[in-house]
Order: C-alpha cells, then structure tokens, then sequence
C-alpha cells in the first residue's frame, strides 16, 4: 500500500515504466504516483465509507471511535447506514459505466440496421443469427437489416422498467436463477436498477444496509448479464468475433520513425474508425511526405483490448503506462472515447507535440481537441484525427524521444467461441479436462493498476502462482498487459505451468494464461462458466472457479468484483473498497454472501497467500464434485 517515498523500483515492476518515471521526473512532469503522495496520508474517514455527501445538514462523518461522539450523521445514519448507501453509488456508478458503453453499440446497431451508420456493418453474421435466435428475434428468410434492427429493439428494453428480467437471464442455471428470485436480486432492467440504487440511498429511504447490499447487487447483476454482455456481443456481431492470433506489447511497440497514435478508453465505436483511417492509402501517403514511414496505431487499456483481440494492434501499455506513454515523446496522437482516461493526460500531452483528442459528448477535457463523433459520421472524423496526428509529426522534438526497446510477443484472441472451438466444438473436453485434475480450476484475473501497489507485481504475482498449481488463468482489461510483459501470454508461458496445464495448453499450443478481452468482456467469463456450470448440471457456486481483481481502483472494478460474487463466484480483491467503517458491510461482504449467494470476497495483498486462499476455494469445489482434490 501507499508508502511516502518509493523508490521507482517500488512503483512498477517494469523497465519500461521505470525508464519513463524517471524521464518525466527529470523532464519536471508529475504523473500519478507523484499525485498519490501529495494525497497521502488519505482521509481517515473517506477510506472507511463513513463519509456522508448525500444531503445538505452534512457533510457528516461516524467515528470509528464506538461509543464515542459522531456515531450517527445529523439524520440518524450510523456507520452502517453511510457505508452501505455509499458502496452502493459506487457500484451504480461501474454499472452506469459499462452499461452505457454496450448501450452506445445498440445505438450503431440500430443506425446498421437503419442504414445510417454506413461506416459500420455486420462483420460476424453467424453470430448476429444465433443471438437473435437466442433471445426469440424471428430469423429465417429475413433480410440481416430487419433482424438486426429487431434484436436492437429487445436491447434497447434491457435497459427499461418494464421487463420481469434482462434477457441474458435465461444463459443462468435455474439453481442460480431461483437464488436471485428468493433474494429479490433478479436485474429487471439496467437503468431502473441503477435508478433505484440512487433512490435507496437517498436521505430517509434504504436504511437497512443488508438491503441496500442486496440492490447493489442487482444492480451490479444488471451490468454482467445485461450492459456488459450486451456491450460484448454487438461488438462481436458488429466488429467481429475475436479468433486467436498473435500481437506484441509494451512501449516499445511505439515506433521511432512512424507517426504514432495511441487509442485510449474503452467502446471499439470509435477505435476501429481510427485503425481505418490510418489504414487509408491517402493518410498513410500523406505520413511518407512529412518523413514517416507509416502510421502506427497501438492501444492503451480497454479499447486497446478490443483492437488487440480483433484486429491484433499492439498494446502499448495498461492504466499506469498512458501517462508514460506519452512521456516518451514519440506519440503524435492520443485519442480516447471514455472511462480511465486520467486527465493529466491534457496537461502531460501539453508538454510536447502531441495531440490529445477527446471524441465523446460524455468526456469531455478542458483542454483537449474535440471531435464530436456519432456513429453517422465517424469515418469523416476519424480521417480527421488521424491527419492532425499526421501533421503533429512534424513538429516532434527528435532530441526528446526514448521509447524503450523490448517489444514482447502474445496471444490473444481467446472468445467464448475460440476456446470451444480449439477443445473440438464442446465444452466437454475442457469438463474432462477439470474433472481428471490437468485443469484444476480456473480463475479470472482482471481489473487495473493503481498506484498504491507496485504496478502490475499483484497482477502478475497472483497469475504465475496460480498456474504454477495447474489452475487456467483468464485475463482481461488491464492485467492483460501485464500478463503478456510477464511472458504469460505465449504457448511458452507453459515452462511457468504445472505438469497439468502444461499437459493441455500444449497439446493445444496455447499460453497458460488466455487473454478474453477488455473490462465489459468479463461477460465472456460469466457466460463460460454458465456454459460448464449447465453442462456438469450444478449452479455455477459449485464449479472450481474463482475471480480476481489484484490491483483494481475503479468503480467500474467494484461491479465487476460484486456480479462475480452474486453469480456464485469467490473473488479476491488486493485491497478492500471503501467499506471497512462498518462490520455488518464488512461482514456481509467477506462472510455472510457465502450463506446468501454461495460465494463472497476474500481480501489479500500478497499474491502467494491470495493463490492459496483461491486454491483452498478450487479444492474445496473439487471435492464437492466428487472429483480428485
Ligand atoms: S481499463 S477499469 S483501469 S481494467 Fe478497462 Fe483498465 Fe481497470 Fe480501466
């Protein structure tokens, strides 16, 4: 955790991001950690969740002195009370997140099926009909268009209040779907859970904090089986679904002669524009005559994900690299749609020639060049971009470019659909592979960096232990970088394996650590375990699975983290959310959900105690099923 004066050692465990620290610290740039220190120490009061904005005869604060003064805000609230209505804003706010973000791909969706979106189109058709058919949209003889708009319309009713359940609901077991009903946790629609969370917390509402848990829940449940999983299946019907292929990472997929841009946020709406207009002839010729030898495009974080897994762009770096990444002055271009985008990038972007382009009404920066994208215009504006990326290089300051050199291979491209495909079609094979103990569990390891740790050694840390133990590894969002700079992300990542898993990901010549995609994409690993939890006729709580977000900071992280544990799935946290000023949250959180939903959180710095606590978790669910520990 924060420590006051780290060494750069201590701030990340890469070269790469210790050359760029100490660059920008000589070149008089702050960046995150410098930031975090000032913080340092935080707010007493803030970090235990018993801090109350929610009304004007506050602010007000509990004490986590019992018995003493300040035990209750000035309408009555207790610890309880502020902590619960507090976490559960939060969880709004991660599930307003990515449920915008899959909502934004109905709206292209819909213009595809209007044809006024005519930069965009079906890429994956097969996909357009099988969720279609899944979800009753009528298919047969129909033209892709009429289809296409009605599958948007029973998507755009996800988000409505006046549905019984999210039509994802029907991919859950009945076992787990019976749980939800007696618990009053069954997501309706996405907007009314996340209104209704902002009503329960309102002054003189909710004030039951297991209640307001419990719609934290559902409304974290909104967000995994509704706005995340929507958001991932339109892109892939839209964009294409990911097929395994192999990319690069680290800053050093920046390139010294080429015109570099770099996509930062989280919706492919926009990056997959800006990826073909730096494919254009014209703009690539363009880049020659200024003295580039091309255009480069390379992700940062989510929406470098869905570049990475479709289209095989390299990935410059995770959370902690974007900063940096400009730090080495080689970057023409930053252009980001929305979430964890810092906006120190404005002023870091001002410190040499580069361009930081905002292209969402929803994020907007002071600073920043906007351009107003909407799916009707996005290739006009992404040729746009990519020329004003063009025109910067030559204004780059060749005396302050160092991009550190070692570019480091991977994999990607690991879908529900390619997983299955590679273990012959069925998810038989990878059952036979868990039931006979080569596979001994699986974990998904996904989330964030945050400064308080040391970057990406958690991360990391947790996901060598765990294959080490023959447990599979599933990555997405920002440890996938990490994953991939540690070397866990080729078929030779093996040599790091168990006898199990290197048994199995060799046979099949994959790494030991599959990267699935980006932040919403975790809706993959909730359907995959849906999928074994139907097939082995058990509720997904009996499965040897387990979740994980090490370094994670983002509310987006913290629904994440819930409709994991409310789908039956155990999931560590590297440090707890704000919520430690009340032992009934606190409680419920890490013990009393294991009787509710079968699953709760596990909270553990040290990746070596975290693997094992996961793995005692795995053994446990083993032999339950009767399989070998
Ligand atoms: S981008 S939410 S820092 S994973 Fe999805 Fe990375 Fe976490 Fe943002």
């Amino acid at each position: 955790m924060a420590k006051e004066k780290r060494t750069v050692e201590e701030l990340s465990m890469w070269d790469d991001a210790r050359a760029m620290i100490k660059k920008a610290r000589t070149e008089g740039i702050e960046t995150a950690w410098e930031r975090l220190e000032q913080q340092t120490p935080h707010c007493k009061f803030c970090e235990l969740g018993t801090t109350c904005r929610n009304c004007t005869m506050g602010p007000c604060r509990i004490s986590p002195k019992k018995g003493g003064k300040m035990q209750r805000g000035v309408c009555g609230a207790d610890a309880d009370v502020v902590v619960a209505r507090n976490f559960g804003r939060f969880i709004a706010g991660g599930a307003a997140g990515h449920s915008d973000h899959g909502r934004d791909l109905i709206e292209v969706l819909a213009g595809v099926a209007e044809g006024q979106c005519p930069d965009y189109g079906i890429r994956d058709r097969d996909k357009l009909m099988r969720i279609a058919g899944e979800l009753g949209v009528e298919t047969g003889d129909r033209p892709d268009t009429e289809i296409a708009g009605d599958l948007a319309e029973v998507l755009f009713g996800d988000f409505g209040s006046r549905k019984a359940e999210v039509a994802f609901l029907q991919r859950v077991p009945a076992r787990r779907r019976e749980t939800w009903k007696e618990l009053g946790m069954t997501p309706r629609g996405v907007d009314r859970e996340i209104a209704e969370m902002m009503h329960r917390t309102h002054m003189g509402c909710d004030n039951d904090a297991p209640s307001t848990l419990i719609h934290a829940a559902r409304t974290a449940l909104a967000d995994g089986w509704a706005g995340s999983m929507i958001g991932t299946e339109l892109s892939d019907i839209i964009f294409g679904t990911p097929t395994p292929s192999k990319s690069t990472a680290s800053l050093g997929v920046l390139k010294k002669d080429q015109v570099n841009i770099l996509a930062h946020g989280h919706n492919p709406v926009v990056s997959e524009m800006i990826l073909a207009a730096a494919r254009l002839p014209e703009l690539v010729d363009r880049a020659r005559a200024v003295g580039a030898s091309g255009i480069n495009v390379c992700g940062l974080c989510c929406t470098g994900n869905e570049l990475l897994m479709r289209q095989g762009i390299p990935m410059a770096g995770n959370h902690l690299m974007t900063e940096l990444s400009i730090v080495t002055g080689a970057v023409e271009a930053v252009v980001v749609d929305y979430q964890c985008i810092m906006p120190s990038m404005v002023q870091i972007s001002g410190c040499y020639h580069t361009r930081f382009i905002t292209t969402s009404g929803k994020a907007r920066f002071t600073g920043a060049t906007h351009f107003d994208i909407h799916p009707e215009n996005a290739m006009e504006k992404a040729t746009e971009i990519v020329s004003m990326a063009v025109d910067a290089f030559a204004e780059r300051d060749a005396s302050r470019v160092d991009i550190p050199d070692a570019q480091v291979p991977i994999m990607t491209g690991f879908s529900n659909e390619a997983i299955l495909a590679a273990v012959g079609g069925t998810p038989d094979p990878l059952i036979e592979a868990m039931e006979r103990g080569a596979i001994r569990g699986v974990v998904g390891i996904v989330g964030c960096n945050n400064p308080k740790f040391t970057q990406d050694a958690l991360n990391v840390g947790l996901a060598k232990a765990l294959i080490k133990k023959d447990i599979l590894v599933l990555v997405t969002g920002c440890v996938t970088t990490a994953a991939g700079k540690a070397g866990l992300l080729v078929p030779e990542g093996i040599d790091m394996a168990g006898p199990g898993l290197k048994e199995v990901c060799g046979s099949l010549g994959i790494p030991p650590v599959l990267h699935m995609g980006s932040c919403v994409d975790n809706a993959r690993i909730l359907q995959l375990c849906a999928l074994l939890a139907e097939t082995c006729g058990v509720d997904i709580s009996d499965l040897p699975v387990a979740a994980s977000s090490p370094e994670w900071y983002s509310e987006k992280a913290a629904a994440i983290g819930l409709y994991a544990v409310a789908s039956g799935i155990e999931t560590h946290l590297g440090h707890p959310p704000n919520i430690l000023g009340s032992d009934t949250v606190t409680h419920l959180a890490t013990e009393g959900l294991e009787d509710l939903v079968g699953a709760r959180f596990i909270i553990e710095k040290d990746p070596e105690e975290a693997a094992e606590r996961l793995d005692r978790r795995i053994t446990a669910k083993r032999v339950g099923l009767g399989w070998t520990p």
